[in-house]
């Protein structure tokens, strides 16, 4: 039994369409139309496959084939269908034209799997229109509680539940998993680095996955005329804001251990080539390894913000999102071995310095991802690229899997 590259190569190919930018990347952010697309899409395939399609009240989307067991609990497979902003095809969506196949498989052999199996599109893994990320798994989980879900709001201020009902999903819907339901999460995703290709490795048995922070910075200042203020009596909220972001880089070399801080989203109020920028909204993403490195870089950082004494400035910051560094399963990750090794697939154990929503489920559920090699190691870019030779591969070894976890 082998996965169908061709077919898996056309849903890649078709659900990159659904993009707010054709010819510049992908851009599907959560509840927009290129959402509702893609939505769809994903739910045809997975009727066309057999799967019992529900949603939940995040518009997370499930595929349910039945199990010979019923009663046991899920497997289930599956990654995020947002992306970036400008971003790649392979993204979440890998991992979940994965679980599409994956059902196919079942269906085109008449294969009815020990234990119920059920495909997962998770939304808002990004945190591209609703900010901090892993919305769509913690929601699943109860980690976002309904209050925290019900005050999300994108930047133009539409709430999230007010956007879900734009495209006809029901945020009324039952929100919260129990647990007991889910045997294990599988989650195939693109490397979105350099290592495998560089090794000539095809599969990365994920060990680790980093920790990180979001914050959201807010800085005030005072709007005011470019040609008639004095720079003595200005409150320059960008002047502060550069000074802030252009520190971040040194924070993160004197933490060391691989701690990186990016800043990637900027917003100016009222955003005029002649008017002092009254406010300014940046974002700062903080990562590491180990915890303690995550912890010294965000009390570093706010250290640095707080101490910021520029006339007539005031300045906040919100924690938008936090989460632990996680080691996955370590008797899933065997199986992923076994049955990469059992596929004469080249494997190595590797760390993940990119955030996934393996990481909410592994405090709820056994977890186990694969990485696929990334070209180049691009990601978040419109050259993201992968093999849909990989993505078979990855596909065949969770296959094997799924199999060897259903056990009688
Ligand atoms: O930011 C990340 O690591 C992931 O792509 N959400
Ligand atoms: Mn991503
Ligand atoms: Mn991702
Ligand atoms: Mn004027």
């Amino acid at each position: 039994m082998k996965a169908n590259q061709n077919r898996i190569q056309q849903h890649i190919e078709l659900l990159s369409q659904f993009t707010a930018t054709p010819g510049q990347g992908v851009t599907r952010l959560t509840y927009s139309q290129e959402d509702l697309l893609a939505r769809n899409y994903i739910k045809e395939r997975m009727v066309e496959y057999g799967l019992t399609v529900t949603e939940d009240g995040f518009g997370n989307i499930f595929g349910k084939l039945e199990g010979q067991m019923p009663d046991k609990p899920s497997v289930l497979v599956g990654s995020h269908f947002d992306s970036v902003p400008n971003g790649g095809a392979y993204d979440g969506t890998a991992g979940v034209v994965v679980g599409l196949e994956l059902a196919a498989l079942f269906k085109e052999n008449a294969i009815t799997p020990l234990y119920p199996l059920e495909i997962i599109a998770f939304v808002e893994e990004e945190g591209s229109r609703f900010g901090g990320g892993l919305m769509g798994s913690r929601g699943m989980m109860g980690v976002l509680t309904e209050s925290d879900f019900d005050q999300l709001a994108d930047a133009e201020g539409i709430l999230a539940k007010d956007a879900m009902l734009e495209i006809g999903l029901d945020p009324s819907k039952k929100k919260v998993r129990d647990p007991k339901t889910i045997l294990a999460f599988l989650e195939l995703h693109i490397e979105q680095g350099p290592i495998l290709e560089e090794k000539g490795i095809q599969v990365g048995i994920v060990e680790g996955i980093v920790g990180l922070t979001h914050l959201e910075v807010t800085v005030q200042g005072r709007a005011g005329h470019a040609g008639t203020t004095p720079m003595d009596r200005r409150s320059d909220a960008l002047v502060t804001a550069a000074r802030i972001v252009g520190d971040l880089p040194e924070i993160a070399a004197t933490v060391g251990n691989g701690t990186v801080i990016t800043t990637g989203r900027l917003n100016v109020f009222p955003n005029g080539s002649n008017v002092i920028p009254e406010n300014v909204t940046f974002t700062v993403d903080i990562r590491s390894g180990e915890e303690e490195h995550v912890l010294e870089a965000v009390k570093r950082t706010k250290e640095r913000i707080m101490t910021q004494k520029d006339e007539g400035i005031q300045i906040t910051v919100k924690e938008q999102m936090s989460i632990q560094p996680k080691l996955l399963d370590a008797s899933i990750r065997s199986v992923l071995k076994e049955s990469s090794d059992l596929l004469g697939s080249s494997n190595c154990s590797i760390q993940s310095g990119a955030g996934h929503d393996a990481m909410v489920l592994s405090d709820f559920t056994a977890c186990g991802m694969i990485f696929i090699p990334s070209k180049a190691g691009l990601s978040h870019c419109p050259e993201e690229w992968s093999s849909a030779t990989d993505l078979a591969v990855g596909t065949n070894i969770l296959f094997e899997t799924i199999n060897k976890l259903m056990k009688e």
